[in-house]
């Protein structure tokens, strides 16, 4: 079995590549549920709706997120009716939220609700949230010249703000009395191989590895444990990992991942574009794996989780 620890659209990607070369009931994602929000009443989950979206060819290719032939009546009668609706609904995508706070609602748990979807949308692997509690990124924007530092929720940084803001620092609320959703230790514990999905090792996979005991079932069996840099040629190829790293002190580099990351991994794939970083990412006590990492194909995705695989196997 191969259980990969997720974030979103990258770990997506991942996953399509995975599900080409290993049979799916033999997949297992356990995916970060931190980027969460409650919006208009509704509890949305981004990383767990962009992976089942994914897995499924419902995805919107050109956005990474939500749901492809979209339309947008109902987000667009709120923003007529006055409220500052700035983070993008579609129609379709309403639905997904309105079944989840229903069942939310009804005393269901995370992990139910995210079965039901994924099997609704006729998904043969398992997609569970790292938790059922709740766990809340939040980040505190750096002072600029013109306002002094403040918190936000991940979703107003990340769309609302367009991760444009420097990072001082992120925490994740809630995150003591998260404990691991059910099946996720085993999922861990159980698989022949782990792979960390190349999403920002930051806010999508640190809310994963912060969860308590999921560290530690991972350091549990470090050396059949691999992750993909997200970071190639010192840039993250969608979203603010880079930056971020930066901002937080650590070095926005396939190196600054192997640090990150060593406690739990014993390989790195990392770029062929950042092939003479590999002999400093040894020296971090973590073996690189020198590849083309760029999903640029499914072809290029399926030959990435086949040397991903076979690095620990
Ligand atoms: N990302 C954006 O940049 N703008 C949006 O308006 C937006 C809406 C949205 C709605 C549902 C959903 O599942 C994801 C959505 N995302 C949007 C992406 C989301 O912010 C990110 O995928 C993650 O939270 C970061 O991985």
């Amino acid at each position: 079995m191969i259980t990969v620890i997720a974030g979103g659209v990258g770990a997506a990607r991942y996953l399509t590549g995975q599900l080409q070369v290993t049979p799916a009931p033999e997949v297992t994602a356990v995916v970060n549920v931190a980027d969460d929000v409650e919006l208009h009443g509704l509890h949305i989950s981004p990383d767990i709706d962009t992976v089942i979206y994914t897995l499924s060819g419902a995805i919107d290719r050109n956005r990474g997120w939500g749901l492809a032939d979209e339309t947008w009546n109902a987000l667009n009668e709120l923003r007529a009716l006055g409220l500052d609706a700035w983070f993008s609904l579609g129609d379709r995508d309403l639905a997904t939220h309105m079944f989840r706070t229903t069942l939310l609602s009804q005393g269901r748990s995370l992990s139910e609700v995210t079965a039901r979807l994924a099997e609704a949308r006729g998904l043969r692997c398992r997609v569970m949230p790292v938790s059922d509690q709740p766990i809340e990124t939040r980040v505190t924007l750096a002072a600029t010249r013109h306002e002094a530092q403040r918190e936000v929720g991940f979703q107003e940084y990340f769309v609302r703000l367009g991760h444009q803001p420097d990072v001082a620092a992120v925490r994740f609320e809630g995150i003591e009395a998260a404990r691991p959703a059910p099946g996720v230790l085993e999922a861990i514990r159980d698989a022949d191989v782990v792979v960390i999905a190349p999403s920002n090792p930051v806010v999508s996979i640190g809310p994963v590895l912060a969860v308590p005991g999921v560290s530690e079932a991972l350091a549990a069996r470090r050396d059949r444990n691999v992750a993909v840099s997200p970071i190639v040629a010192g840039a993250a190829l969608k979203g603010p990992a880079d930056r971020m790293l930066r901002s937080l002190g650590e070095e926005p580099s396939a190196v600054g991942v192997a640090r990150l990351y060593r406690d739990f991994i014993s390989k790195l794939v990392i770029d062929e574009a950042d092939a003479a970083l590999a002999d400093t990412v040894a020296a971090m006590g973590v073996q690189p794996v020198v590849t083309q990492t760029i999903m640029s194909s499914p072809q290029a995705a399926s030959a990435l989780a086949q040397a991903t695989v076979a690095a620990v196997s």
